[in-house]
């Protein structure tokens, strides 16, 4: 059986490490081509010597000829710059394209590599936040080409195998609450930046751990579902379960909810998308039933989590609204992790950004990334 060739883009971070490993454990079943990565060119390079794969690129080019000492397999064509990734991807012996890399930068790679018949996994979710409407075309209810690697809405594809779209009332994505989901919001004032990055449940980046703090997260992953499943905003909601067991619902017109459980490990809807719609062997910690434990659910606090409504408040609005919010909120972000800001500054950034940008182009990449291009600027001057 030929194995699914895949191209992983952004390969040394969280997403693209556990996707190398899913495929050490699965080698009947994947092989790499391709790798990309940012900067980290002394993993980048180590990762080529192990899985040897065609082609690998390194975006900054500061390392170039350091990444190039470093390689020992001398059968990887070794590529530097950004321009060479769309291409790439969009290659025939190219079979899936996993898309982590982080913010709006993901989202031409996810449309070269749709447009080019591939399939693509994805860890990013910003594609459909800021482009869902122009990849609505491969959406559609098919789910073959564009599968989520995002743990709640891997849970709702799970839940959804075998049932009709037309039979869903309502989706239900769960949330950890972050690590400041008990805190007092007087107390939220002060969050520091090691108190931010501290999530009690999952290891990720530093950019979606602080998205996980302030319930960002959350809010893009509305958007996210709105796109990826097809229903209006109205029919998904958020709740707050901190122990991450469950990792979303769907409730039926009939009443029936389905749920899809497990302790928190990406690896499991990282092998899904690739595995999709068959399912593989994966050796990993299980519940155990035998332990005495507590499933608990609470609503979203809005006083403490008010970027979550911004996102809610942004795909209602539509247009460039969800790109204005992702935009400033990737740039209110940075300036919090390099601290120049405070973390309660990170809402009023994206609120101020959100009331100062109004364009009404007609949809494009182009609009898209002048839009961008604009928040981010306005976001640095506040
Ligand atoms: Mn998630």
């Amino acid at each position: 059986m030929k194995k699914q060739q895949l191209f992983i883009l952004g390969s040394t971070g969280s997403i693209g490490t556990q996707t190398l490993d899913i495929v050490r454990c699965q080698p009947g079943e994947l092989h790499i081509i391709g790798l990309s990565a940012n900067s980290n060119w002394v993993l980048l390079a180590e990762q080529v010597n192990e899985f040897k794969p065609k082609y690998a690129v390194i975006r900054e080019s500061g390392n170039f000829s350091e990444f190039k000492k470093a390689v020992t397999h001398r059968e990887t064509t070794l590529l530097c710059g950004d321009e060479h990734v769309e291409e790439l991807i969009c290659l025939d012996e190219v079979d899936t394209v996993v898309n982590s890399l982080v913010g709006f930068s993901g989202f031409r790679p996810t449309a070269a590599a749709l447009a080019s018949g591939k399939k693509v996994a994805l860890a990013n979710k910003e594609s459909l936040v800021v482009g869902g409407a122009l990849l609505q075309p491969y959406l559609n209810g098919n789910y073959d080409r564009l599968i989520p690697i995002d743990s709640e809405h891997s849970a709702i594809l799970q839940c959804l195998t075998g049932e009709d779209i037309a039979n869903i009332k309502k989706l239900i994505i769960t949330a950890s609450g972050g690590p400041f989901r008990t805190w007092p919001v007087e107390k939220i004032e002060r969050v520091t930046v090691r108190d931010a990055l501290r999530h009690p449940n999952w290891e990720m980046g530093a950019k979606i751990t602080i998205d996980s703090a302030t319930m960002m997260n959350k809010g893009l992953e509305m958007i996210e579902a709105h796109w990826l499943f097809g229903l209006p905003i109205e029919q998904i909601e958020a709740v707050v379960h901190p122990q991450s067991v469950i990792h979303s619902m769907v409730l039926f017109r009939d009443g029936s909810i389905k749920s899809q459980m497990g302790l928190p490990d990406m690896r499991l809807p990282i092998q899904y998308a690739l595995s999709y719609p068959d399912r593989w062997t994966l050796e990993s910690k299980q519940i155990d039933w035998m332990q005495r434990q507590q499933l608990t659910f609470e609503p979203v606090d809005n006083r403490k989590f008010p970027c979550f409504d911004l996102a809610i408040e942004a795909i209602k609005s539509g247009n460039y609204a969800p790109a204005v919010l992702n935009a400033s909120n990737e740039v209110a972000v940075e300036r919090f992790l390099n601290e120049e800001i405070s973390y309660i500054q990170i809402f009023e950034i994206v609120a101020k950004s959100i009331s100062h940008i109004t364009s009404f182009d007609t949809l494009s990449v182009e609009s898209l990334e002048a839009v961008d291009r604009e928040a981010r600027a306005f976001a640095r001057t506040i």
